[in-house]
């Protein structure tokens, strides 16, 4: 795979200088959210292949009652391993709302400096997360993009590539955020951004809410990088996506989009303000 280096850079006033090499990233707490609505068949692998990477990670499961007995599988294998941990939600409560629960978990019950997010179903192959801890050396918010380097996405009808395409084209033109790839679930954040972000404030679901998450963070002066990434269609397990997931995304994108038009870049909250003080001492 491409280097990481060689990914999109926006750079911004907010973000503060870091000396950390690429290879001493790897030495740093990582935790990955990894959120489940019937995923039994692929999450003990996934969990397997994650915690095999060369990194000091960690893996929260954030499972909304999976009718097929997911958080059962993952119950039995946290039993075992003290770096697997699940979380049990009462019902299909939503995957922004799943995301939320962990970032507040993350900052709350771990110290964990680099929390990644990542699919259950394959998608996003954990292989990569040595390339983000690469690019978070120099970066505040990595994320795997597929559409850096062309479209590197496999496997998907092309009706869902055009929506998926086209959403993030209607996002830049609309919202001015300078990625290619805003709709992408597969990310790594340094404690610091989720810590800026005011978490009461966002409520949007499904791609919208991997919009929403970089936009603050963008508009808060972090650095954002991206990486290219080969994305793979799921094999096993039901699609989630529908029309209300698309409807909420047209929605979020022009909010978005006159906060970007009328609230000054770098400051957009008081929690903001105080990530800044901390990091400028
Ligand atoms: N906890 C939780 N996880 C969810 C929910 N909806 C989806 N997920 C998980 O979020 C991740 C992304 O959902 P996917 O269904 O793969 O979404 P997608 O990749 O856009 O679409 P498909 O792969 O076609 O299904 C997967 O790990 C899902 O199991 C939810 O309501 N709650
Ligand atoms: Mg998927």
């Amino acid at each position: 795979m491409t280097p990481a280096t060689e990914g999109t850079d926006s750079r911004a006033s907010g973000a503060s200088p870091d000396l950390a090499s690429p290879a001493s990233m790897s030495d740093r707490k990582g935790l990955v959210l990894v959120p489940t609505y019937n995923e039994r068949e692929s999450i003990e692998a996934l969990i397997a292949k994650i915690l095999a990477q060369p990194a000091r990670l960690e893996v929260l499961v954030i499972d909304d009652g999976s009718p097929d007995g997911t958080a059962d599988l993952v119950r039995a294998l946290a039993a075992k391993d003290p770096r697997i941990r699940l979380m049990e939600r009462a019902g299909k409560l939503g995957l922004g709302s799943a995301y939320v629960a962990g970032f507040r978990y993350a900052l709350a019950e771990t110290d964990a400096e680099l929390i990644f997010q990542m699919d259950a179903d394959f998608s996003h192959d954990p292989a990569a997360i040595g390339e983000f801890l690469a690019a978070a050396s120099e970066a505040d918010l990595v994320i795997g993009s597929r559409y850096l380097k062309g479209v590197t996405v496999v496997n998907w009808p092309l009706k869902r590539l055009f929506l998926s395409y086209s959403a993030n084209v209607y996002t830049r033109w609309i919202t001015g955020l300078p990625v290619k790839d805003a709709t992408g679930g597969y990310k790594c954040f340094r404690r610091e951004v989720l810590e800026a972000i005011d978490w009461d404030r966002i409520h949007s679901d499904g791609y919208s809410f991997q919009i929403e998450t970089t936009f603050h963070a963008w508009r808060g002066g972090f650095r954002i990088r991206e990486i290219p990434i080969l994305f793979v269609d799921r094999r096993v397990g039901i699609s989630k996506m529908n029309r209300r997931i698309v409807c909420e995304a047209i929605f979020v994108v022009w909010r978005l989009g006159f906060q970007a038009m009328f609230r000054r870049r770098g400051r957009p909250d008081s929690a903001l303000e105080t990530a800044s003080r901390k990091d400028a001492g």
